[in-house]
């Protein structure tokens, strides 16, 4: 990407966000994401880790090939926390948590047309991220979540109400345990998309699972 997307296009991008690394799919990783390009994914995160994640060459690798998929469907390519990844590869951008540098310096190295996410998980936090300069926020774990070991607690919606409530208008994404049934309180509630791992990597048939949410938060989405 030459220049960064405008907000209304990160929102646009967030709508159906695919979080994603080898450790999460029973099928190879490429065509997992293939898969889910198929079905109508709008955006993508690398995300190698957990128990058995890749390290070294094979990591590079691997999120090279996922990005060129990426790039040849003109899906945004986003790295989890890695600044030297995301830079090497000259990413769309890069999610960091809590525990990671802050947005503001992250820029300063990646480069202006960047796309940087932020974990929240209150509006203190929320608050901090955008004066660090993100450009959307994760908020969860919405839902109970098989996905990430060392995950907050579970919040349902409530920061994403808390968030509109304030009138703090930064694009956001909620994730965690979401699924096709239980997602609409989410929009409701007033974010711009849901981010998900095993609703999409850990299904049999990735395009079919992905296009039914394709279509829900196509019907569900607020702009
Ligand atoms: N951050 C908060 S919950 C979570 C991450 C990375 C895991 C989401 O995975 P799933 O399978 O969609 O619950
Ligand atoms: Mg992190």
């Amino acid at each position: 990407m030459i220049t960064k997307p405008d907000i209304l296009h990160i929102r646009q991008y967030l709508r159906l966000y695919l979080v994603m690394g080898s450790v999460n799919c029973t099928r190879p990783p490429e065509e997992v994401l293939t898969s889910a390009i198929a079905g109508g994914i709008t955006l993508f995160q690398f995300r190698e880790k957990g128990v058995g994640a890749l390290t070294g060459q094979a990591y590079y690798q691997l999120g090279e090939r996922l990005q060129q998929i990426c790039k040849t469907h003109q899906i945004p390519f986003i790295v989890n926390d890695d600044i030297e990844l995301a830079i090497a590869l000259d990413a769309d951008g890069i999610h960091v948590g809590q525990d990671d540098a802050p947005a503001e310096g992250i820029r300063a190295r990646l480069g202006y047309n960047k796309m940087i996410g932020v974990s929240a998980h209150n509006v203190t936090e929320a608050r901090q991220a955008i004066q660090d300069g993100a450009d959307y926020l994760g908020i969860g774990p919405i839902y109970p979540t098989i996905s990430k070991a060392d995950a907050q607690a579970v919040q349902g919606t409530s920061t994403i109400t808390a968030l509109k409530n304030y009138h703090i208008d930064i694009p956001v994404v909620g994730i965690g345990g979401i699924h096709a049934h239980n997602a609409e309180p989410i929009f409701t509630a007033g974010a711009d998309g849901i981010a998900v791992i095993s609703a999409i990597a850990g299904q049999d048939n990735v395009e079919q699972a992905t296009q039914q949410l394709n279509t829900l938060t196509r019907r569900l989405m607020i702009n």
